[in-house]
């Protein structure tokens, strides 16, 4: 009985960190950390339509971008020319620096591709997700 008492909690306690994590719900703030090759985090989950308020910094030794693609665009094999209509927003940050920009959402729910347009900095890492989720 008292191996079945520790089973339960073992459980229950792997539960709550499961619920902790995957409960993270949309915000209207990001703050996000970009360095070779990375966006750091990497997924984002946002209200429709709002006005979003993101932090960001570039801690690398290069120049960096945060580039958000239309709904249903993705960059394909790299980042190219071919891809730059296809932006919904964008952001450039030089080497060591950081800077706050607002954004209105997407009205369309889904998911939206998110890439550095430097490069080859796509092919080497920097991706990510942002969904667009309801209100
Ligand atoms: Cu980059």
């Amino acid at each position: 009985m008292k191996k079945f008492s520790l089973l339960i909690a073992i459980i229950l306690g792997l539960a709550l960190t499961l619920a902790g994590c995957g409960g993270r719900g949309p915000t209207t703030n990001l703050r996000v950390d970009m360095v070779e090759f990375m966006f750091e985090p990497f997924d984002y989950i946002i209200p429709a339509g709002q006005e979003i308020t993101l932090e960001l910094s570039n801690n690398g030794a290069v120049v960096h971008d945060f580039v958000i693609m239309k709904l249903g665009a993705d960059v394909g094999e790299d980042f190219g020319d071919e891809d730059k209509a296809n932006i919904y927003w964008e952001a450039e940050m030089e080497p060591g620096t950081s800077g706050t920009y607002t954004f209105t959402a997407p009205g369309e729910l889904g998911e939206y591709q998110v890439v550095c347009g430097v490069a080859g900095h796509y092919l080497a890492g920097m991706v990510g997700s942002l969904t667009v989720v309801a209100e």
